[in-house]
């Protein structure tokens, strides 16, 4: 697939070798992840594990606990593997929603890594799959297939940093409950669908370690459509640079709406609060509040100029969720702001979040959650407008 440059705005550079290599590997083990989810929901052996549940008695001690996660570590894993060997110098700065620690019903540990060949990690998924031979094998075999070529021509950019300067989230399988339940949806050129199988995203941030500010972004979405010949699942790939001058993204800068800027259309979890709902329903109109699964999902329909912003009250998403898709947004001219901060400073303060610093007073996956809320723009006096909505009503 050529991408072609799409520099949106901003002095163009060149992107010095080292980000060109890194996008160009990101790009291509977006794909590789991208063909295992595939794989663990068209393969029988994988999708059974995959959707199967386990509970009660029946539930086998040697099993991995929930196959789900193991896709995702499995996942999370191929990427910290291929950019770790190309990249060594990033290998302590790849951070990802899963551990790669499993412990089987009786208590024995696992650490699931890419092995060096595919029979290696071949046994070693069968060590957590309870012997299920065919299910590693074919688990292994997409883990050690090169993908198909994704070629980006970044010729004619640069930016002056080196990859040992910056850090990366991955969020495996954004939207893992629409990846499960795998509703099969036509998607529509220029509307925003609310839930299937496409809201299921591969997500690889890159942000810059000494200001956590979001530089590259590759989003993978692997279920794009269904080829109607062949009943195959085809992906689609967006990604963006914003770093200093350089601002470039695959996907073109969304046309300004042709009457003016009337009310936003804003996207919004099914599970946001009432008074966030009412607020903004008052601002846009019925008509323009949407609704959709997946947090990676409703920054995309912003990038993609599906909705002009998607707005969560709630501190339910995380680093890994918002890195990436952030990153494409910046090179469109937008960004993704902590909400609470924003109300508390208003939008000239640009409360853009960041990627480099977990949350001090808090544990675990917490410790990196988006816990002041967010909303994601492309035009800063649409942001301004769902601010004074909001404003005193959260
Ligand atoms: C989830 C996922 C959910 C989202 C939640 C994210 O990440 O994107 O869809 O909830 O905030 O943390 P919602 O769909 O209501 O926006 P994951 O699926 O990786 O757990
Ligand atoms: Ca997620």
């Amino acid at each position: 697939m050529d991408i072609k440059d799409k520099t949106s705005g901003g002095r163009s550079g060149t992107v010095g070798s080292g980000m060109a290599d890194l996008l160009k590997l990101l790009l291509r083990v977006s794909e590789k992840a991208a063909n295992v989810a595939r794989v663990c929901r068209q393969e029988a052996p994988l999708f059974a594990l995959l959707v199967q549940e386990k509970t009660g008695d029946d539930k086998n001690k040697k099993f991995v606990q929930d196959f789900k996660t193991l896709a995702d570590v499995v996942i999370q894993e191929v990427i910290r593997h291929d950019v770790g060997a190309q990249f060594p110098e990033m290998v302590d700065f790849i951070h990802g929603e899963e551990s790669n620690k499993f412990e089987n019903g009786l208590g024995e540990s696992v650490t699931v890594t890419v092995r060096a060949t595919e029979q290696e990690t071949a046994t070693l998924l069968a060590s957590v799959l309870d012997g299920d031979l065919t299910a590693a094998a074919l688990l292994a075999r997409a883990i050690h297939q090169d993908p198909a070529t994704v070629d980006a021509s970044t010729d004619g950019l640069a930016v002056p940093l080196s990859p040992s300067q910056f850090g990366i989230w991955i969020d495996p399988i954004d939207a893992t409950s629409q990846y499960i339940q795998g509703r099969e949806e036509v998607l529509e050129e220029g509307r925003l669908s609310p839930s299937g199988l496409h809201c299921a995203l591969v997500l690889i941030g890159v942000y810059l370690r000494s200001t956590g500010a979001p530089v590259m972004g590759v989003i993978n979405q692997p279920f794009n459509r269904k080829d109607p010949t062949s009943g195959s699942w085809q992906g689609k790939i967006f990604w963006g640079v914003a770093c200093g001058d350089v601002k470039m993204c695959s996907v073109p800068r969304p046309r300004a709406s042709p009457t003016g800027q009337g009310p936003p259309s804003v996207v919004l979890s099914s599970s946001e609060k009432q008074a966030a709902k009412e607020s903004l329903a008052s601002l846009c109109g019925p008509q323009r509040l949407m609704y959709a699964s997946g947090a990676g999902y409703k920054i995309l329909c912003v990038i993609q100029g599906l909705a002009d912003a998607y707005v969560l009250s709630e501190g339910s998403t995380f680093k890994w969720d918002s890195c990436a898709p952030h990153a494409l947004l910046r090179a469109l001219g937008g960004g993704v702001v902590d909400l609470a901060r924003t109300l508390e400073s208003g939008p000239e303060a640009q409360a853009e979040l960041t990627y480099h610093q977990p949350r001090s007073q808090a544990k675990g996956a917490d410790r990196w959650a988006n816990s002041g809320g967010l909303v994601a723009y492309q035009d800063s006096s649409q942001l301004k407008s769902i601010i004074g909505a909001l404003r005193g009503k959260l």
